[in-house]
């Protein structure tokens, strides 16, 4: 049976230890601060901005979320992002994805100041990712890591197969994982015969988007296997890998829920209390 990668339990104690960093800040008279931008009523969304402002809230982080409705335009949009680039209280600005249809995401991300940007969507950021600067990385695959790396997980020389090609997690976990020096094979959607693949992986990452899409049989022995996926079904939420028969072979696995996502909401906090730390120093 599997080590489970329990994320409720890593993230409690990764935020006793933020929230020390958050009390230094102020004994120093440094208050931190978080803007939460959600456009329209995304049930989903707001589900995971109360998340975020809860997180702020145990922490001492002042957590502002800024709702505006469904039919907001870009330039609304572009111009609250640009007060709040101005703001010496917001430390972080986030814009909760997706965005409703007609808004520019791409253009949106760029416009927040490269500093404040803590999901680390910015191009100056994912670029420093992939040229190995210093600079902010994006929450869950940052997540990802320390939950391996908390586990002792070795990773040098290993075969790591990430499921997904998004900018959000798989391009970023792909490259973090290359800095850890394994061999990194990325699959999609147009990927021929995914299960020779996954089968030789030591580190799986499933960012599939079906539920329990992973089984047993497409996993190595003793591996690894991290699951980003969140998916409703009848009312329950499940992963995309099939915890009940993959716990069985795999050597670690990642709970959804418990998992992944609460580092996710971790590493945003560590995000913006670095965001801070760095314009107090
Ligand atoms: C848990 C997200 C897809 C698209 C946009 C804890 C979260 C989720 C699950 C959470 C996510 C996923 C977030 C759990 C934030 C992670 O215990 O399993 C926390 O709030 N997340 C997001 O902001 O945007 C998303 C997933």
């Amino acid at each position: 049976m599997a080590v489970l990668l329990d994320g409720k339990v890593l993230s409690e104690k990764r935020m006793e230890e933020l929230k020390a960093r958050v009390d230094t800040l102020r004994a120093r008279g440094k208050t931190v601060g978080l803007a939460v931008i959600l456009v329209g009523e995304n049930p989903a969304s707001q589900v995971y901005v109360r998340n975020k402002g809860k997180a702020c809230e145990g922490l001492g982080i002042r957590g502002d979320t800024i709702l505006l409705p469904e039919q907001t335009s870009q330039e609304e949009l572009e111009a609250l992002i640009e007060k709040l680039n101005q703001d010496e209280c917001v430390d972080g600005i986030l814009v909760q994805l997706p965005l409703p249809k007609h808004l520019d995401e791409a253009k949106a991300l760029a416009l927040i100041s490269p500093d404040k940007d803590v999901d680390g969507f910015h191009v100056e950021n994912a670029g420093r990712l992939f040229t190995g600067q210093p600079g902010v990385t994006a929450c869950t695959p940052k997540g990802i890591l320390a939950m391996l790396k908390a586990w002792n997980v070795p990773l040098a020389g290993k075969e790591a197969v990430v499921i997904g090609r998004s900018n959000i997690v798989g391009k970023p976990v792909a490259m973090l994982l290359l800095n850890e020096n394994c061999t990194v094979t990325i699959c999609h959607s147009r990927t021929a015969d995914l299960a020779a693949h996954t089968r030789r992986a030591d580190i799986l990452v499933a960012a599939v988007g079906k539920p329990r899409f992973i089984t047993a049989g497409m996993v190595k022995p003793g591996a690894a296997v991290v699951d980003v996926g969140i998916n409703r079904v009848d009312g329950k939420v499940v992963g995309d890998v099939d915890f009940e028969s993959v716990e069985k072979v795999a050597g670690y696995i990642s709970p959804v829920p418990g998992g992944v996502g609460k580092m996710t909401i971790c590493m945003l906090m560590e995000n913006v209390i670095e965001a801070a730390e760095r314009k107090a120093n």
